[in-house]
């Protein structure tokens, strides 16, 4: 048995109700090999025994009252999972789905994925089961005030700063950020992706979106090619997909279909964004509000349909696993030439070897969503320094640093002799720097 076989067997032995944890390890771990073998040290030191143990997690109730009276209790959580290279970051996922198994599995791709931005962050991620749909203003605020009430204790400008995730956006963050506030006393960038009112970055709210088209758009035009004319499908409707959406459209892509929870749109004309916006952003209702509003326009229920639809780039950009094997081999058969990943592991294992297999050039999440907790890291640099940047200035940075993820993990791909592979060569890359890290902090 190698070294990692050793360590995947004794991760699901310890943590057997965490697939999705077993999984986003799988993924990571059984690239390493190489790296391991240049390295005897790293066994020695039982490096991946600490790499994929988190530094601290932390659960705890979140008890609040909603608009009938009613007391209702939820789960909180927040990993701390490493800090070699720079204090805990990674967002809040506030949906009903939330258990310790995705906040890992979150957590532990954040520290790769934070390392591969290149600036001083590490790894975490917390949450809770609360469902933010439905719920009234002052149900959010409530339950975002009991949330904070708690974790200001752990978290810290210098310590741990958290984010948005699924389910929490620029109003979740506002709440949390005030009750942080008035606990602490204290006006710092202990959360990120806030108010421009309040110490928040100009293109923060798009820069996922608009890094994971940046990504592709270098993995295209190193291939002679570019986004104009393509056909492209997102799914989600949510930060990551509107903003990939309303990039690839402005380099000339069509955009054809976009989902939600509960089914999609396709629209052969192209996707309309002003009206998705104004019925998710403004509105926060359903996409299949879309039809009544777009002729030509048709609505399935069901979210796995989407993939059927035609492509040459697919852009993944709602939640884990949403693209399965069979979902992959559509895909292919269809003629689909790109997938990028906007959201945290949106490919199953069985999808990602379908896409490789059909060379297919896959771009994997914790490198083609980097630009949202890159942007973040921006966004801390401006609030420690007490100044803003402009848009344009951002937005630079921001192309700047998705740029260099492309060639630093093409160039980790065929360093260790996987050329074009990037799944191996984000993981390397990204593994390298906290390895090194960790290493030269001794044992802690
Ligand atoms: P949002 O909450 O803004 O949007 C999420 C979108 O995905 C919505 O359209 C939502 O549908 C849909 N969705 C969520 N869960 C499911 C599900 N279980 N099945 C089907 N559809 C679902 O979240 P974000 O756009 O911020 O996040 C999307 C993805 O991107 C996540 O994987 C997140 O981890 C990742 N990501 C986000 C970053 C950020 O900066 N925000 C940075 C990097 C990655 P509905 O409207 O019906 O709820
Ligand atoms: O998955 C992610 O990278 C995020 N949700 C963004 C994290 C952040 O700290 O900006």
């Amino acid at each position: 048995m190698t070294y990692v076989e050793k360590v995947l067997k004794n991760l699901k032995e310890q943590n057997p109700d965490e697939p999705e944890f077993y999984q986003a390890a799988t993924e990571i771990l059984t690239t390493l090999e190489p790296v391991l073998e240049k390295h005897p040290e790293y066994e020695n030191q039982s490096l991946l025994e600490r790499f994929v143990e988190p530094e601290r997690v932390i659960m705890f109730r979140v008890p609040w009252v909603d608009d009938k009276g009613k007391v209702r209790v939820n789960k909180g959580y927040r990993v701390q999972f490493n800090s070699a290279i720079g204090p805990y970051k990674g967002g809040l996922r506030f949906h009903p789905s939330v258990n310790l198994s995705i906040i890992k599995f979150l957590g532990l791709e954040q520290i790769l994925k934070n390392s591969l931005t290149g600036l001083p962050i590490g790894g975490g991620k917390g949450g809770s089961n609360f469902d933010p749909k439905g719920k009234s203003d002052r149900e959010i605020m409530a339950f975002c005030q009991s949330f904070m009430t708690e974790l200001f204790r752990h978290i810290g400008a210098d310590t741990d700063v958290p984010a948005g995730d699924i389910g929490v956006g620029a109003r979740e963050i506002g709440y949390l950020f005030g009750q942080y506030k008035r606990i602490r006393d204290e006006h710092v960038g202990v959360l990120t992706g806030r108010g421009l009112s309040y110490g928040g970055s100009l293109a923060r709210k798009e820069a996922t979106g608009f890094g994971l088209v940046y990504i592709t758009e270098e993995a295209l035009k190193t291939r002679g090619d570019s986004f104009n004319g393509k056909t492209v499908v997102i799914s989600g409707s949510g930060n990551v997909a509107i903003y990939a959406c309303q990039k690839a459209q402005s380099l000339g892509a069509k955009v054809v279909a976009m989902y939600d929870s509960n089914g999609y749109v396709y629209d052969p004309d192209g996707i309309k964004l002003d009206i998705i916006k104004d019925i998710k952003e403004v509105k926060r209702g359903r996409i299949k509000e879309y039809v009544d509003r777009v002729k030509g326009a048709t609505y399935t229920e069901g979210c796995s349909g989407i993939w059927t639809v035609p492509c040459d780039i697919a852009l993944p950009c709602a939640t884990q696993n949403e693209i399965d094997e069979k979902s992959a081999e559509i895909l292919v058969k269809n003629g689909v030439k790109y997938v990028a990943e906007g959201a945290n592991m949106p490919s199953t294992l069985e999808a990602i070897k379908v896409f490789q297999d059909s060379g297919v050039v896959f771009l994997p999440a914790k490198a083609a969503n980097a630009g949202g907790v890159a942007t973040s890291a921006l966004e801390m640099a401006q609030s420690s320094g007490r100044l803003f940047w402009s848009f344009e200035e951002v937005d630079a940075k921001l192309k700047n640093i998705m740029i260099n993820i492309y060639h630093n993990i093409e160039m980790a791909a065929k360093n260790y002799g996987y050329d074009g592979n990037y799944v191996m060569g984000a993981n390397i890359a990204g593994f390298i720097k906290v390895a090194d890290a960790m290493m030269a902090h001794g044992i802690v």
